[in-house]
Formats: structure tokens, sequence, C-alpha cells
């Protein structure tokens, strides 16, 4: 008989369907699976993604196992581990006999290169669970003077036929976010998200991740996560259920007492491979078809699916190696302290850096408009940001991270991602959430000692930007108040920011 093969597969890649394992051949080739110091630590990971992680691929294995594969699992506490991907896979090559690997190419250019540099003959195999592949992203993106999701998403509807009716878009309409921009109410009844108690596999894992990476930022306990695929699919069906038919008209707003309002918690499922986005688009189309959810909904929501999350994925892949280094506006400051949880007197940052403590979750606004908003407005290093936004998140992969912070977050690639930077005063916050009642700062003061400082570094950042945006059409107004505004209050709301930010570089509690 030949030589077996190794059969790569990651912690993101836990699906049958999964390319790599379609490629083997179960009789010969043998599955490698290996928890590894490496992958926890090369972004210092929160532990309850860690956790997360190590349990489903467990669990992954197991089933594995029961459908006939031979899996070569390395447990983390394994003596023997050498502490990487590539290592594990060198020693299983000389443990087994074997000369060649079979690998579902990763979701990161890091191990990309990792694997192409084992001595081994590795073939990677395009990842084909995502609704548009690399080489169709491309063939869109040729030519195109600017690449915008929502052209992308179109196209995207037209091709796989979700949401048409014939040459159509359901509805009448590509785009139900007019409707969807309500602030919550803390009176509404939400179901949240389902909640699984771990089992023995799980209970495991916790206690391993819990001595080991007690220094990593981030809560253990209540861990509350599903870590296979029936869970997925429960917590996927409690969501239709539940949080899609309110969905999109809640879908910007933020809640002190919740930070889950009617989003799926599904995008750990997603990433990890225990859900696939065309089932996840299909419940919510059926959904719809069936008249338990409205269209504003059922469309917001598979827009942020096959539309944004593929949109990342393409753009990831196309820019290249090089995106995360990426620093179109120069920007140095280091990363507060707040952010790994300082105290802050700035009650919104307090709240979602606090949630992403216990949670290792934030919704999409929490991350666009108060972290990722603040960071921006403070000028700091999107290097930086990056890592912590990949270290922070449940859900955190290089491929889907770094656009939606290099990109569109950060404004760090210039425009790749979106069309002008998510920069808001206090104003938008105090809209969408109920943060400023209980904030020492005010959120209507734009000067003096209680002002709230994104209104501060608001005008600063236009204004120290003023060169590259005051020429974008979309941002001409905001620049034309700017001018307008007295010269001495001008002059006060900048001397007062720069005062500012040089708090926050010294670490100073702001
Ligand atoms: P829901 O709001 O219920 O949305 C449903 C699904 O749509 C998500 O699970 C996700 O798969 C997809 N989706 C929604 N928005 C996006 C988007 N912008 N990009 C890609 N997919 C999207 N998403 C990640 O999966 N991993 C990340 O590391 C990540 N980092 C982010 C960083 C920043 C600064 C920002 C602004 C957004 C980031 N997102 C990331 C996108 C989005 O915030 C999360 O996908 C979402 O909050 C996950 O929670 P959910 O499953 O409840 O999503
Ligand atoms: C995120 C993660 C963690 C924490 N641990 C492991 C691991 O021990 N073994 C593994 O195969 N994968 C892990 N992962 C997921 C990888 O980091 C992920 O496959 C790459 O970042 C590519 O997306
Ligand atoms: Fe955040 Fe400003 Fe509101 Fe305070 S007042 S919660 S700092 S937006």
């Amino acid at each position: 008989m030949s030589a077996p093969r190794l059969v790569l597969v990651l912690g993101d890649q836990l699906g049958e369907g999964v390319a790599a394992l379609r490629a083997a051949d179960p009789a010969r080739d043998l599955v490698v699976m290996a928890e590894v110091a490496e992958e926890a630590t090369y972004a210092p990971h929160h532990p309850r993604k860690i956790a997360f992680v190590l349990a489903a691929m467990r669990k992954f294995a197991a089933r594995l196992r029961g459908q006939g594969w031979r899996v070569a699992y390395t447990q983390l506490d394994d003596p023997d581990n050498s502490g990487s991907i590539t290592g594990e896979l060198l020693r299983r090559a000389e443990e087994f006999g074997a000369g060649a690997v079979i690998a579902t190419e990763p979701g990161e250019w890091r191990l990309i290169h990792a694997l192409d540099e084992v001595p081994l003959t590795a073939r990677q195999i395009p990842d084909d669970r995502f609704l548009c592949a690399n080489a169709r992203f491309a063939d869109w993106a040729a030519g195109r003077k600017s690449r915008r999701m929502e052209h992308f998403y179109r196209v995207m509807r037209r091709e796989t036929g979700f949401l048409m009716d014939g040459d159509a878009p359901a509805g009448g309409k590509w785009n139900f976010d007019h409707d969807n921009r309500k602030p919550a109410r803390d009176d509404l009844l939400r179901a949240g998200p389902l909640r699984h108690a771990p089992d023995a596999v799980t209970r495991e894992v916790i206690d391993l991740v819990a001595g080991r990476f007690a220094d990593h930022f981030g809560d253990l306990d209540d861990f509350w996560f599903a870590t296979d695929r029936d869970g997925a699919l429960a917590a996927l069906d409690h969501f239709i259920a539940h949080g899609l038919p309110e969905f999109g008209a809640y879908q910007d707003a933020m809640l002190q007492s919740d930070g889950f309002l009617n989003h799926a918690v599904i995008g750990l499922y997603l990433n990890a491979g225990l859900l696939g986005a065309r089932e996840v688009c299909e419940a919510a189309e059926s959904a719809y078809r069936s008249g338990r959810v409205p269209i504003n909904s059922a469309e917001g929501f598979i827009r942020q699916i096959l539309g944004w999350r593929e949109f990342m994925r393409g753009t990831y892949f196309l820019e290249g190696p090089d995106y995360t280094a990426r620093n179109e506006l120069g920007h140095e400051a280091p990363l507060p302290p707040l952010y790994w949880g300082a105290p802050t007197r700035m009650n919104c940052l307090s709240q979602v850096v606090g949630q992403t403590r216990r949670e290792a979750y934030a919704h999409h606004i929490q991350r666009l408009m108060v972290t990722g908003n603040f960071a921006l407005l403070a000028g700091v290093d999107p290097a930086a940001v990056h890592e912590w936004y990949l270290a922070v998140y449940a859900d955190a992969y290089e491929w889907v991270e770094a656009p939606n912070v290099i990109g569109m977050s950060q404004f760090a690639d210039g425009g790749a991602v979106g069309s002008k930077p998510y920069v808001s005063s206090g104003a938008y916050i105090d809209r969408m959430s109920d943060y400023c009642k209980s904030c020492d700062y005010r959120v209507r003061d734009r000067t003096g000692p209680r002002a709230c400082p994104f209104n501060l570094l608001y005008w600063d950042f236009l204004d120290r930007h003023r060169d590259r945006f005051a020429r974008n059409p979309r941002m001409a107004q905001i620049y034309r108040n700017w001018e307008r505004m007295d010269p001495q209050r001008r002059a006060t709301i900048l001397s007062e920011a720069a005062a500012l930010r040089a708090r926050l570089a010294a670490g100073e509690v702001v």
C-alpha cells in the first residue's frame, strides 16, 4: 500500500466537506490536527476563543474517527508537542513515514507561507466554503477604479439567486438599510443568543486553557458557546426564530444592559467551519419566504454574509500579505491601555471593552463606532488596533478581521474597503445607545472639562486630515460646518484635543 498522506485540518476548518478531506482517502491517509501554542499566541487570543477552538477541534476529531478516519491528534499538553502546525506536520511525517501533505488553504498569509516552506510536498487546495471564490472576486475587481461592497453584493445576489424574484430583488429594493436605524429600547424582550452548558470535553479544555493562558485578556467563566455542529445549528435555528424578525430594525443599536440585542452571534461558528455560509443564507431566505420575517431583516442579514463577509474575504486575498502593515493616514499613537481593561471615564468604551472581556464578543456597531472610531480619532497605529481585534473576538481570523479593521474601521488602506472613514462625534453614540446617560463626560459639551472626547477628537481628526478628505464629496458638508465655526472655538477644540491626545499617549486615565 502506498505511503499515507497527511491531511491537515486547522482549527477553523472544522467541517466534513472541507476541501482537503474531500481530496483525501480515508483508507490511506491520516488526518493531522494539532493544538499548538503558536496558534494561541501569535496574537494573545481571548481565553474564551482558545477554549472554543480547542473544544471544537477535539469534538470534530472524534466525529471524523467515528466516520472511519485515522486521526493523529496532538493535545496542547502533550509532552511531545512541538508547539507549531508545521512542527507537528514534520513530527507526524516522520512517525508515519509520510512525505506529502494535503491542506485546505489557510485563511491567513502567515500560515500559507509556513506551509509553502515546510520541507514536505505540501499541496494547498483553495478553500471552497465561500460563496465567492478568490479567483471570482479578482475577476470582478479587475479593471475597477474602486471596489464597493454594494456593487459586489448585487452581483452576488444575481449569481446565487438569494432574495431574487426573477431578475428583480425581492421586495423591490436591493438594500433596506433605510429601515434599519432604530435605537433599541431597554424594555423590549429579547431572547438573546442560545447558551450551551459545557460538557465534559469542553470543561476539560476550559481547565487547560485557564491554567495555560491566565495572562491573556479575557474571562473564561460561564462559558456558553456551542462547540460542535449540532450546537451551532441549534444556535442558528434559535436566531432565525427569535432574533431575525427584528434583526434589521435594531441592527445598529447599542444597549448597556444587552450586548447582543438581536444579533445572531454565529460569526464564530461560521468562521470555524461549524456552519456554512450558504445554509445560513438559505435559512434566512426561507424564513422570509414563509412570512416569518420581514424583508428588511432578511435582506439586512443576508447582505452581511453574502455581501460583507465575502467582500472582506476577497479583499484580504486580493490585497496581499502586506495589507496588515498598511498605514495610509500615518497614525502612530500607541493603543491606550483602556483597550486591555485599564480604567476609563468614557462609559461607552468601558462598556464595550468590559463586554469584550467577558464575552469575547461585541456586535458590529460597537466594534466600528465605539472601539474602532475612538482608535481612529485618537490616531492609534493601525497595526496595534489590528492585533487587538485579532486577539479579543471569538470570531476573529485574519482574513475577515484585517479588512474590517485595517480597511473599514481605520481607513489605513486609503479606501480599498470604504469610500470614507467611519468617524463620528459623541452625537452618533448618544443617538444609537444609552451609554451617554451614565458617563462622566457630557455628550453635548464640545469643549471644557467635561467635553465628550469623541467630540474633541472628531474635529481634530478632520482638521489633521483636511488635505485628504476635504474634497471627498461625502465629507464636504462636514468640512463646511467646521469652516463656519467661530475661529476662537476652533482653536479651543484643537488645543483641548491636543492635550487629550498627549494624556492618552502618556497612558493617563481619560
Ligand atoms: P450579525 O450582526 O448577526 O451578522 C451576521 C453575520 O454576518 C456575522 O456572523 C458575520 O459572519 C457576517 N458579517 C456581518 N458583518 C460583517 C463584516 N463587516 N465582515 C464580515 N462578516 C460580517 N467579523 C468576523 O467574523 N471576524 C472578525 O474578526 C471581525 N472583526 C471586525 C472588526 C471591526 C472593527 C468591525 C467593524 C467588524 C468586524 N467584524 C468581524 C464584522 C462583524 O462585526 C462581526 O461579523 C459580527 O459582529 C459577528 O457577530 P454576529 O454573528 O452576531 O453578527
Ligand atoms: C485560533 C486558533 C487557535 C487558538 N488554536 C489553534 C490550534 O491550536 N490549532 C489549529 O489548528 N488552529 C488553531 N486556531 C486557528 C488558526 O489560528 C487558524 O487556522 C489560522 O489563523 C488561519 O485562519
Ligand atoms: Fe462615550 Fe462621549 Fe457618550 Fe461618554 S459622552 S459615553 S465618552 S460618547
